[in-house]
């Protein structure tokens, strides 16, 4: 009996969202923000709900006991991650109930939803008792509809999350990144009309077309009309909703291409009625041309950095707008042409700034070393987290890569899964690249072959080499000689070197600057011989927070291979990264 259960709960956390019923464009709509300080009960028991903690009404009755109490309950930030907001929560992995009250008033005919823009992993939410539904994966937007359980007045909103490590979720039990617990992004009321502009797209296509498509939804969502407007391009059209509340258009247009050169945005309008959303958007190609890639049809080097999403100056989750143009300000200032969103979908204002600074984008799904692969579930859950990030980020032109994958063992059911997932992202979108990052390789005499099935599968294969720090010495990747089956576009996704910034220690001692000096330097040289290189993106940015890093005064339970500081100082590796991106910039203008 216990299996069945646990099995139609994961169906219902999977089936809940996979209908991708969200909203496009959730910070450009009528809201109300529920950010701010919530109560917060730690369950590591999970007797909360037996206890019904999802009942609170915030009057614990005088004569009934009840052992539990949001308004007395520690308080935590949304967003924010637990673990850096109290001592006592840096290691937590397990339950935490989250309360917030907050007062209503509906406005005649209009509906409203529940938006998370992210709650890792685990979240069920309740409005005034009743549960309006639950959600898996850790960082991806869901929504659910509050019409219904919303009242005038006082409204208590409880979300039990949950971010204990399973072996049937997407990442699964081991990561070399923190399991930040939490309700880590914003939370919003979202105000709609009865039928409402649900979800638009703006594509670009190869010889001067834009593609727009529109999807109405709520009471009566056909033959609804929708202007859409590009006032720099002096375009507006009238597009007409079919039976299923879907209407597009292709339509010839001249922009100014989105290149990291000049990133070209331009303002959009979609008008349904009194309704109006605005979104910016740039337009662009990207293709893939023998082992060339070609953005806007010309052949373009990555110079890229890997970042994980952790705030500029310490620990913890980075969500807000201003963290995101300091990490990203760093990496256009290295050089940098191209991101690495590692390892699972960022924040959406990393993606916003992206497409206003001209940083290509790798993004990522969690789909991380060895996941349950000969799990259908678990394929269906890798399916849904795509699906979700790519409804969120199909309209930035940032985006030039999906990566389905991170370092997966070279097996035939792994093979098989991602080439079922690889031909999912591409139906879904035709505009983009596929790629993944993979490290195995045939090594021989007479070099390191790429020749594994599953690179021959990908658009673009992503190669991450520790060549001088997990194996061998550094200069022996000087002498590397890579081949490769595939006549494809090959990224190094990730190289690198572990150094505690500051720390003494000459080039022979692992961890000082001078050693990760010494590996950057060997495998520069790598590089300049590599075939087929399309692009670079070192690992990484920044140190970041590792359970597996425990080296004590080195590490602390840090991953030292950034290169920025914890803290945002500057390694001496930086300086040679920024000199040979200036180089590859020379080299590419000529
Ligand atoms: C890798 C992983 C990355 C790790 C890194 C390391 O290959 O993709 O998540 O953090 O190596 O530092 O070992």
């Amino acid at each position: 009996m216990k299996s069945v259960i646990v099995a139609l709960s994961v169906l219902f956390f999977a089936s809940q969202s996979l209908a991708l019923d969200l909203l496009q464009n959730a910070p450009g709509r009528q809201q109300t923000s529920l950010n701010g300080q919530w109560n917060a009960i730690v369950d590591p028991f999970d007797v909360g709900d037996k206890r019904k903690f999802q009942n609170f009404d915030g009057t614990p009755p005088a004569d009934k006991l009840q052992e539990f109490n949001f308004d007395s309950a520690m308080k935590l930030s949304v967003p924010g991650d637990w673990n850096t907001q109290d001592d006592k929560l840096f290691w937590y992995e397990g339950s935490v109930w989250y309360e917030k009250s907050f007062e209503h008033q509906a406005k005649p005919g209009k509906e409203y939803m529940l938006y998370f823009d992210a709650v890792n992993y685990l979240a069920s939410v309740y409005l005034n008792g009743t549960l309006l539904g639950k959600h898996e994966g850790g960082f991806t937007p869901f929504q659910f509809k509050a019409t219904d359980a919303l009242k005038d007045g006082k409204n208590v909103l409880v979300v039990k999350v949950n971010n204990r490590r399973e072996p049937d979720f997407i990442p699964t039990m081991s990561t070399d990144w923190w399991n930040y617990g939490g309700i880590t992004r914003p939370v919003r009321l979202i105000e709609l009309s009865p039928t409402y502009i649900q979800d638009y797209s703006f594509t670009y296509k190869k010889g001067g077309t834009i593609a727009v498509s529109v999807t109405v939804a709520g009471e009566s969502p056909a033959k609804q009309k929708v202007d859409i407007a590009l006032p720099q391009l002096g375009i507006s059209k009238r597009l007409t909703t079919d039976a299923t509340g879907k209407a597009s258009l292709t339509f010839k247009a001249k922009p100014e291409l989105w290149t990291p050169e000049s990133p070209t945005l331009y303002s959009a309008s979609l008008t349904l009625g009194d309704q109006t959303l605005t979104d910016k958007t740039g337009f662009r190609t990207i293709e893939v041309d023998g082992d060339k890639m070609l953005l806007n049809g010309k052949p373009v080097f990555l110079r890229g950095i890997a970042i994980h999403e952790e705030k500029p100056f310490s620990d913890g989750r980075a969500w807000s707008e201003e963290e995101a143009r300091v990490l990203l300000g760093w990496a256009k200032e290295l050089g940098s042409n191209y991101v690495r969103f590692a390892h699972y979908p960022h924040n959406e204002n990393m993606l916003r700034v992206a497409d206003e600074l001209g940083l290509m984008v790798w993004a990522e799904i969690p789909v991380y070393w060895d996941i349950q692969f000969d799990n259908p579930e678990v394929l269906a859950k890798a399916k849904q987290q795509f699906g979700e990030m790519l409804f969120r980020d199909k309209n930035r032109a940032a985006v030039i890569l999906w990566s389905i994958a991170n370092e997966t063992p070279n097996t035939e059911v792994r093979t098989s899964f991602l080439t079922e997932l690889a031909n999912t992202v591409r139906t879904t979108d035709p505009t983009r690249l596929v790629t993944a990052a993979i490290n195995t390789q045939t090594t021989t005499d007479s070099g390191r072959i790429i020749d594994e099935a599953f690179a021959g599968v990908v658009d673009v294969i992503g190669i991450n080499s520790y060549c001088g720090w997990y194996y061998d010495k550094p200069e022996t990747c000087a002498q590397y000689k890579w081949q490769s089956a595939y006549n494809k576009p090959i990224i190094i996704s990730e190289f690198g070197a572990g150094a505690l910034q500051g720390w003494e220690g000459d080039e022979n001692t692992f961890f000082s600057e001078a050693y990760q000096l010494r590996v950057f330097k060997q495998n520069l040289i790598m590089l300049d011989n590599m075939p087929h290189l399309a692009g670079v993106s070192p690992w990484l940015l920044k140190d970041f927070r590792a359970a597996r890093r425990p080296l004590a005064g080195v590490q602390d339970y840090w991953n030292r291979k950034g290169l920025l500081s914890d803290q945002g100082i500057k390694k001496q590796v930086w300086y040679l990264m920024q000199d040979w991106y200036a180089k590859k910039e020379r080299e590419h203008q000529r």
